[in-house]
């Protein structure tokens, strides 16, 4: 792996900012593509410092601090992982299910998807069933992209896609699901459109939804 890469996961792990911050800046300076940086860099360390949390060694402050630090290097990333320049192909609502606060993932989406061309209306995280609802409405979505990274978080999704049903509007819209617990059986029971396990899978399969 590229020296620099390595530098980047550290400084995210330990959460210095004003360090994983100049580093990815020099990174792009070094022509390093962008997926790499954000793969290699910044995915590689949040697994590291989930792997930290399970064992015991990180806390939720030192995860805290981690995201935030990841978030910084993220915006930094953000133009080149959304360079297009194309029109709108589509309008996305997407957001974080009720429950959960976990917004690192499901940004990335909305940012991959921005750069493809897409219009995202973006809710945030801890969304309940209604927000998506009125959201989709009034806002005559194409598609709804539904994250959650809690396996007790997971049902959600399940209910949110029964508010749509309930409002007459799941015929409307495509659903497309993900977030490190989703699977693609876990999206045909729930009645998802689709599932995408990553960001840059995710505008593939929203291109995909949008021509079916
Ligand atoms: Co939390 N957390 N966390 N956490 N956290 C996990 C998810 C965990 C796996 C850590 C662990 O134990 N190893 C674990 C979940 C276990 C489980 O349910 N099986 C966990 C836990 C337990 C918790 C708390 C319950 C801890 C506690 O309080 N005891 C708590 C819950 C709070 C809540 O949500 N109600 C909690 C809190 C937090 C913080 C707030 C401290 C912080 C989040 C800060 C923030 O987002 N602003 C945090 C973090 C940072 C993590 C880890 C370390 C990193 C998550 C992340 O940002 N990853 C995480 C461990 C891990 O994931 N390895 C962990 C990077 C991100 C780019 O990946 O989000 O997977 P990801 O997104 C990917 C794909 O999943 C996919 O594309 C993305 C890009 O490739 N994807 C989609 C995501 N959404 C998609 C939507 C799509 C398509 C693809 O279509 C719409």
């Amino acid at each position: 792996m590229e020296p620099i890469l390595q530098n980047i996961q550290e400084k995210v792990i330990e959460g210095e900012m004003t360090e994983a911050v100049a580093l990815v800046k020099e990174a792009i300076q070094q022509k390093l593509p962008a997926e790499q940086i954000l793969n290699e860099g910044l995915i590689a360390a949040m697994n590291e410092v989930g792997r930290r949390f399970e064992n015991g060694e990180f806390y939720i402050p030192e995860m805290l601090i981690a995201a935030r630090t990841m978030q910084a290097a993220l915006a930094i990333l953000k133009p080149s992982l959304a360079q297009s320049g194309m029109h709108a192909t589509g309008k996305v609502v997407i957001g974080t299910v009720q429950g959960d606060l976990h917004e690192i993932g499901k940004n990335l989406v909305a940012t991959m998807l921005e750069g493809a061309g897409f219009e995202i209306i973006d809710l945030g995280t801890d969304v309940p069933p209604e927000k998506f609802v009125d959201a989709v409405r009034d806002q005559q979505a194409d598609l709804v992209g539904i994250s959650a990274l809690l396996t007790t978080t997971m049902n959600s999704m399940r209910r949110t896609i029964e508010a749509l049903e309930k409002a007459g509007l799941r015929q409307k819209v495509k659903i497309m699901i993900g977030g490190a617990p989703v699977t693609e059986a876990f999206s045909k029971e729930i009645g998802a459109d689709g599932y995408s396990p990553d960001a840059s899978r995710a505008v593939a399969l929203a291109r995909l939804l949008m021509d079916s």
